[in-house]
């Protein structure tokens, strides 16, 4: 119902609708329709009511609720069903906590704070309030476990073309699943799965971008590597819309990719997005590390590094961290 009085509202931008005209068209009463409007006015919306014109949307909160994200948003599957946190420990780990009940396949959760947000291994994400996008998608792919870590991929491609057509800049792909703009990282991904050898149960795909975030919200240690959407384009980002396309650019992708579990469609995009081939590396596991180049990406997303003795190896991601050299990239 609230979907449908905002969107009302918002058709009749800079004039008033009456409580009569509300009324009729969502078939309720005038008295449902005037609780429904001071609820939404709780909820930060500036409406202003008249008593012979009805009712004038002023202005809307920047809340993530799912009915201020839909309706720039064009997918069958994801997101169909968003659920909006003020705050939470981490999207991930609720959409754990709620894959462990029952889900429909392409729930979005969203927080607009994370108090513990993750990135891999444990380490920690910074997700302050109202400032960026903290989301995951839960899917039940119908794919081999072992192709799993292809749908980082298709997220990262989907922020990577949702930022080239809202923020008219070009980010790239920090192997295996960073965006970066200007050489600092921009979003973190974080792909987890619940699966058995033959088969997956669920998958989550939790995606951070820092949209909006201001200095002061990195820590100095991040500073050097990590930076914002608004800082680098010294202008502030609409979370919606850019939520909304990241939405839209995934079930795209998703679409054909789940098909045959191959991103042979989109290697090419995927190879031109890279920001890691071409640079040198230092591939960091459990035994030590090794200085290498970084010449290729193959089909299966693996990196393809020649060692310093000249051999080549397929580094898979989850295996490495891939720092590099000069530099965060
Ligand atoms: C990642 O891990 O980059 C995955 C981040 C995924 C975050 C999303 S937000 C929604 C969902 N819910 C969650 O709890 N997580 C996901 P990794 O490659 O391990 O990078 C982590 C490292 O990035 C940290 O150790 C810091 O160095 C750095 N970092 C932390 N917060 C950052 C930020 N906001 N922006 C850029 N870098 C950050």
């Amino acid at each position: 119902m609230k979907k449908d009085i905002i969107r009302a509202l918002k058709q009749n931008v800079n004039r008033y609708i009456s409580g009569e005209q509300l009324s009729e068209l969502l078939g309720v009463s005038r008295t449902a329709v005037w609780k429904w409007i001071n609820q939404l006015k709780a909820e930060g919306y500036v409406i202003e009511s008249q008593t012979k014109l009805g009712y004038r949307l002023v202005e809307s909160p920047e809340t993530l609720f799912s009915y201020e994200i839909e309706p720039y948003m064009n997918t069958k599957l994801i997101g169909k069903h968003i659920i909006y946190f003020d705050t939470l420990d981490s999207t991930n780990n609720e959409a754990k906590r709620l894959a462990e009940k029952s889900f429909e396949d392409g729930t979005v959760l969203i927080a607009d704070e994370q108090q513990s947000g993750r990135g891999r291994l444990g380490r920690n994400w910074v997700s302050p309030k109202g400032k960026g996008i903290w989301l995951t998608m839960m899917l039940k792919p119908q794919i081999a476990p072992k192709d799993a870590s292809k749908l980082t991929i298709i997220a990262a491609l989907a922020v990577v073309r949702a930022i080239r057509s809202i923020c008219k800049v070009e980010s790239q792909i920090k192997w295996p699943n960073d965006i970066v703009l200007n050489g600092k990282k921009i979003c973190g991904i974080l792909t987890e799965m619940n699966a058995e050898m033959d088969g997956i149960h669920y998958l989550i795909i939790g995606i951070g971008v820092n949209a909006n975030l201001d200095e002061g919200d990195l820590d100095e240690t991040l500073l050097d590597k990590a930076t914002s959407l608004k800082a680098e384009m010294n202008s502030k980002v609409d979370r919606k819309v850019l939520i909304a396309n990241i939405l839209n650019e995934f079930e795209i992708l998703y679409h054909d990719f789940i098909k045959e579990a191959t991103i042979e469609k989109f290697f090419e995009e995927y190879k031109s997005s890279s920001a890691t081939i071409g640079q040198q590396v230092k591939l960091v596991d459990r035994k030590g590390e090794t200085i290498g180049f970084a010449e290729d990406l193959n089909i299966e997303g693996q990196l393809i590094v020649r060692k310093e003795d000249g051999t080549l190896i397929e580094v898979t991601s989850g295996e490495v961290s891939v720092r590099g050299i000069y530099g965060y990239v």
